[in-house]
């Protein structure tokens, strides 16, 4: 079938403030030749985080991924650390990088987090973390797995990659744990190109991400860890500046688009979408549906048919992570140990959703689904 549409629809674009508003950034980093290491506009945008996000502290990084490695290098996490297979790849590899066994729990079938019941049934000896995910902006149940890591002993790094700006019960969800880190990658509601940040709620682990990501050093001769280059450069910083005065703008184009898609599906029968957000802020990152038995397609039957129609829509996240080479040879990877996660992930489609999308390319997909 011909597509409606000129130009492919995406599952995502990337918000951008006009690129005159950019120009004088460029031209404050060209003349003070600040181009890395914790230059003006990385110190600006790490305070403008802490206020726009209601957070302590924010470390500002060059990606997600290797914010995450750091954070558990902060931390010193070893052996093993319980987390969802229901995520994308990064957050099981930032394990592996550390030499950190993954130990996969399934998902709550209604959040698609990590499920709290069964948490304490992968706890060993061994086990000295958890790595939850709010998996599409959707706060986990935090006040069970605090008390579950309080019980035991464990710490608790969240994946917030999507999470960006979504606040629960109790404020900001980047406020929960130990430390949560964010991904700014252009495919995300807040980006600055690539990008990351830990956020943490002391200054002593701030100082020490500090170190970690800047090969360790303290001053030009003291070396105090092993750390790695995971600094922001300042065009990124400065992005980030210029970013900020357009989200909430975006976000509540997002808002739209969510609603007109809820409304256009709720009568499809064989489609779920997961409940409106409650209580909190959501950030409306992703619009995910579940297309089960009942409907006349199979999911990847209807995968196919958006892109024929040039709807590149994603199946976020299929593969499980547990399915991929590296891990499926574990234990926790069996599918029966996984059942759940395995399911959504062979029901789970995410549609387009970003600030630029049309009423009219909305209405076009979700009619596609109505068929
Ligand atoms: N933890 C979680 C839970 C994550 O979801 C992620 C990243 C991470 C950790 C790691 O954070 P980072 O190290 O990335 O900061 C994308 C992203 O590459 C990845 O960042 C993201 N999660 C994941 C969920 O999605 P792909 O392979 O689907 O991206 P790609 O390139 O196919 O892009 C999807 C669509 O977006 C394209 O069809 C078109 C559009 N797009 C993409 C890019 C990169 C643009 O319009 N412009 C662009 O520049 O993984």
């Amino acid at each position: 079938m011909i597509s409606p549409f000129k130009d492919p629809v995406y599952v995502t674009r990337p918000f951008l403030p006009p690129l005159e508003e950019f120009i004088p950034y460029l031209q404050q980093i060209w003349n003070s030749k600040q181009l890395t290491n914790n230059g003006p506009f990385h110190q600006q945008l790490e305070q403008a985080l802490c206020d726009y996000l209601g957070v302590k502290h924010v470390a500002l990084f060059t990606n997600g991924t290797v914010a995450l490695i750091t954070a558990l290098q902060t931390l010193r996490i070893a052996g093993e650390v319980i987390t969802t297979p229901y995520s994308f790849v990064a957050t099981a590899h930032s394990l592996l990088w550390n030499g950190i066994k993954p130990v996969f729990v399934d998902i709550d079938p209604v959040t698609l987090n990590l499920d709290p019941d069964r948490i304490e049934a992968a706890i060993t000896p061994q086990t000295t973390a958890i790595m939850p995910v709010h998996c599409y902006g959707r706060p986990c149940d935090v006040d069970r797995i605090e008390k579950i890591a309080d019980n035991y002993g464990l710490k608790v790094i969240y994946d917030a990659a999507h999470a960006f700006g979504v606040k629960c019960h109790n404020g900001s969800v980047l406020n929960n744990g130990d430390l949560s880190v964010l991904s700014f990658h252009a495919t995300k509601v807040f980006n600055t190109f690539e990008g990351g940040a830990i956020v943490c709620h002391d200054a002593k682990a701030k100082q020490r991400i500090d170190h970690l990501k800047n090969f360790g050093f303290v001053d030009d001769v003291t070396v105090v860890a092993p750390g790695i280059n995971g600094k922001m450069s300042e065009f990124n910083a400065a992005l980030g500046l210029l970013q900020l005065k357009g989200i909430d703008a975006a976000i509540q184009k997002r808002q739209a688009v969510d609603t007109r898609y809820r409304k256009a599906l709720s009568a499809v029968k064989g489609v779920r979408c997961l409940p409106p957000p409650g209580e909190g802020v959501s950030n409306y990152a992703y619009f995910p549906i579940l297309v089960q038995p009942d409907y006349p397609l199979s999911r990847d039957a209807l995968y196919q048919k958006m892109l024929d129609q040039g709807i590149i829509a994603r199946r976020y996240f299929y593969p499980l992570i547990s399915d991929f080479p590296m891990y499926r040879g574990m234990p926790s990877a069996a599918h029966a140990n996984l059942p759940v996660a395995k399911q959504v992930a062979e029901q789970v489609i995410c549609l387009p959703i970003h600030p630029a999308l049309s009423n009219e390319q909305v209405d076009s997909v979700a009619g596609i689904i109505v068929g």
